[in-house]
């Protein structure tokens, strides 16, 4: 298998943690592709992929998988035992609702951070994007002090790690942490394992 990947994507990131806790990372070659040339057309991810995101995981057959919780569900299948995404009820269905949330904050952060240096024409999108990143981190600020987001690491938690990873390199404005004890240290905790040390984002 072969990823393409950049260093600062977020979605990619999701990805390369997910193999790193799955056991699956030594089977994947990795093709970096630089912020600069992800946004032009040398893009080494268009030789295999028209959409020309990251990531894109290209499996050993030839298909060519994109989009991350697509990626995730198929590292959940080759690794069923690493537990990342039960798809059986198990759970209760938990960690899809909790994943649900943290990609919610995600993809908020994101537009966030593409509509900085808030300007005359991005002011409405950071309005939106702010209001609905704080709303979603209160609601889990209140649900890590009720259950602690304890027990094994799962899908949601990589995803909300990755998203709030992306905050203090990219959208130093929001002080998420003021106020929200909780997520705070359980972001520390999460952020020590390996696998987040492994790929942080650069700043
Ligand atoms: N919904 C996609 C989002 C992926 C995405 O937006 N990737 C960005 C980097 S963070 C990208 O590849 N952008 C290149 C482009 O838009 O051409 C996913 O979950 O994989």
């Amino acid at each position: 298998m072969r990823l393409f990947y950049s260093t600062g994507s977020p979605y990619a990131r999701i990805v390369r943690i997910a193999l790193l806790e799955a056991g699956l990372d030594e089977r994947v070659t990795k093709v970096e592709v630089t912020r600069a040339r992800l946004y032009s057309s040398e893009s080494e991810v268009l030789t295999v992929n028209p959409t020309g995101r990251v990531p894109t995981l290209q499996l050993d057959g030839g298909s060519v998988l994109t989009e991350s919780q697509l990626i995730l569900n198929h590292i959940n299948a080759l690794s069923p035992s690493s537990g990342l995404l039960p798809c059986d009820g198990s759970d209760g269905w938990q960690i899809l609702a909790e994943m649900g949330q943290a990609w919610g904050l995600l993809d908020s952060i994101v537009a966030w951070v593409r509509a900085q240096p808030e300007s005359r024409h991005t002011k409405a999108i950071v309005a939106r994007e702010s209001a609905r990143a704080i709303r979603i981190a209160d609601a889990l600020e209140i649900s890590v002090a009720k259950n602690g987001f304890s027990g094994r690491l799962n899908a949601a938690h990589i995803v909300l790690g990755a998203g709030l990873g992306l905050i203090e390199p990219r959208l130093p404005v929001w002080l998420w942490r003021d106020g929200r004890p909780c997520l705070s240290r359980w972001f520390e905790t999460i952020s020590a394992r390996q696998s987040f040390r492994s790929t942080m984002p650069p700043s």
